[in-house]
């Protein structure tokens, strides 16, 4: 589909174009890339990851009796730290269990920025001085390589920080090269940002020269774009220079850093055109070079878009701009699920999920470093927790896990108390640092940190650790095809996961049988014996006998797949405990 067809796709999502007629997502680009539903289930790696998010300022500061050096004990995580950790996320063993078994990072911005967040990022080609040099960074590149996690970065390109030498330049002299590389006004235009904000900073109000308001009319300029905030000029992609100059910032991380891939950060937002903001056909056309590019320089490099919107407005950037984005109406349908104990969003929104984006090229995720932490959401009630944790890692699409979440970690705006440090130990410092931490741990520390949680069989972390083994230990529940089951209970969530390596293309095609597995939720808090579940066709086939994998249930009733895999009232088990899943193997 050629920029034009975008163009009808993309307008009609513009939130801040509400006359725009509504896009059809049906029409999205990757139903015309030719693959089959089975060749999406694996497009690539990362359809057998588990993702871990962190933030690595607060993740682990370095130990000065382990790796000792000038940034060990400051207070603040940093590479050398994270590399003492890399045990905890995932040992390299397959075997081990007690590590957590997380086989995908993603690091929230690393590049140097004068904020603490590192959205603003002053150098493309270098890593933040607080968290270690270039050769730290590749030392632990290499360590999580070595136990087989890949790392993906946080690729902010939408817009830079005030204090990077392009936008100084630009500021500075009109005549500059750089000048065109942002975008700029000698008059105010009247309409604000998508979120009614305000989007036109005077020139030098970032350097702390005039903090006079701005106001729609105003002349006494030049004015500058920054749709987040005066510090983040937004950069210009219409300047060829600057998209060329951005895209080799792109490959060189790729080719150079041995990076495996990027989360790219408010890409709705890309390329303005007027006072449309976000998911404009110039975003889109960008992105498919950006997609030509990236897997020019790595042909398997991961992308994964934060597109903040509802589901129909991330499918136009699926397929042939970016590999995948995150789903944020499933994390709501999931906490909802998890809280009211009915799975009746949860089944609608995966519905949704699974008719319009390709199989399992999404991300799922329950909350991220922007959002109430998921605990906060369910009110630190544990039963719920472990529920949405099981939805999350035994469903389909790419899991993502938010540091300190397998903790129960809570939280809630503003946004630095969303992104505490880890905690570890009860050790002063929450094991977290031997210094002053850049920010306090949450109260509840002492006991609420990984040593003491590994020591409680029935912790959240244990719980964690048990549904990322499981998946990983299943091609059905990694990248399988997923089977809604409807039952006759608001309280049950059913589904069939299902892998068949012989139906995938040979290239790349994993070894082994076929596998299904039958998922089943009691989301609610009371016992259920009368229950039943069916469907009209799943891939199941013949005489069928269950093992359960996870909740340790006894006997599974045998089943007998009807016409096209149907089945009618199957009841696997008597009695389905409250706030417990179930993970039944099925074979013939
Ligand atoms: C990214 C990063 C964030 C970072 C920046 C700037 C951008 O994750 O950490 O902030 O580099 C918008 C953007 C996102 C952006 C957030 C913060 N996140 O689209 O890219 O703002 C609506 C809008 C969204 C909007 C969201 C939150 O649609 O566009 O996100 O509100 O404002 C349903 C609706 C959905 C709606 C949500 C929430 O899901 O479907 O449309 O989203 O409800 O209402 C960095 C720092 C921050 C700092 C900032 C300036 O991390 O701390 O404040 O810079």
């Amino acid at each position: 589909m050629g920029v034009l067809g975008l163009a009808g796709l993309a307008l009609g999502q513009a939130t801040t174009n509400p006359t725009a007629p509504k896009a059809d997502a049906k029409a999205a680009p990757w139903r015309s890339m030719g693959k089959s539903d089975a060749a999406w289930q694996r497009a690539g790696w990362w359809n057998d990851a588990v993702f871990y998010q962190i933030f690595v300022r607060s993740f682990k500061d370095a130990d000065p009796a382990r790796s000792p050096g000038p940034l060990a004990g400051d207070g603040i995580g940093d590479f050398r730290g994270m590399i003492e950790k890399l045990d905890y996320l995932n040992d390299g063993n397959p075997e081990t269990t007690t590590d957590l078994g997380v086989t995908g990072l993603w690091l929230m911005p690393i590049h140097p920025s004068p904020g603490y967040h590192g959205y603003e990022v002053a150098d493309f080609y270098d890593v933040n001085p607080q968290f270690g040099s270039m050769d730290d960074f590749r030392a632990f590149m290499k360590e999580a390589h070595k136990r087989g996690i890949r790392v993906i970065l946080d690729l902010v390109l939408n817009h830079i920080s005030y204090t990077h030498p392009w936008f100084q330049e630009a500021s500075k002299d009109p005549k500059s090269k750089y000048r065109d590389w942002f975008i700029w006004a000698d008059k105010v235009p009247e309409w604000k940002g998508p979120w009614n904000q305000q989007v036109w900073w005077r020139q030098g109000s970032a350097l702390g020269q005039t903090l006079k308001p701005v106001n729609p009319g105003d002349t006494d300029g030049p004015f500058y774009y920054g749709i987040f905030y005066l510090s983040m000029p937004d950069i210009n992609y219409r300047n060829e220079q600057a998209s060329r100059a951005m895209l080799d910032a792109v490959r060189f991380w790729l080719e150079k850093e041995n990076v495996d891939g990027y989360r790219l950060d408010a890409i709705r937002h890309l390329v303005e055109t007027g006072n449309l903001q976000e998911n404009t056909p110039e975003t889109h056309a960008w992105l498919q070079r950006f997609h030509k590019e990236y897997k020019s320089a790595r042909p398997d490099a991961f992308t994964i878009g934060e597109v903040w919107a509802p589901t129909d407005q991330i499918v136009p950037y699926v397929g042939d701009q970016l590999d995948t984005c995150f789903e944020f109406d499933l994390s709501y349908a999931m906490i909802d699920a998890a809280r009211d104990g009915k799975a009746e969003r949860v089944i609608a929104q995966q519905k949704r999920v699974l008719e319009l984006l390709p199989q399992n090229q999404y991300g799922r995720f329950l909350s991220n470093h922007d959002q109430t932490r998921v605990m906060t959401s369910l009110k630190g009630d544990p039963a719920a927790m472990r529920m949405a944790a099981t939805m999350l890692l035994l469903g389909p699409g790419v899991p993502f896990i938010y540091y300190g979440e397998e903790l129960g970690l809570m939280g809630d705006k503003p946004d630095p108390n969303l992104r505490t440090p880890m905690q570890w130990s009860g050790q002063p410092g929450a094991g977290f640092t031997t210094g002053k931490p850049w920010s306090e741990p949450q109260p509840g520390w002492e006991s609420q940190n990984v040593e003491a949680l590994s020591r409680a069989p029935r912790s959240l972390l244990n719980e964690y650790r048990a549904l990322i083994h499981l998946r990983r230990s299943s091609p059905a529940l990694s990248w399988g095809g997923t089977t809604l089951i409807e039952a006759n209970r608001p309280e049950i969530y059913a589904y069939i996961r299902h892998a068949d390596p012989a139906e995938l293309p040979a290239e790349g095609r994993p070894a082994g049988a076929a596998e299904s597995v039958l998922v089943v939720m009691n989301l609610g808090n009371q016992p259920i014996g009368e229950y039943g579940l069916s469907v009209g066709g799943s891939p199941l086939r013949g005489d069928l006998r269950g093992q359960e994998l996870l909740s340790g249930a006894g006997a599974i009733a045998p089943v007998k797949a009807g016409e096209k895999g149907a089945l009618d009232g199957y009841r696997p088990i008597p009695r389905l405990e409250p706030r417990t899943a179930y993970v039944i193997r099925l074979t013939r």
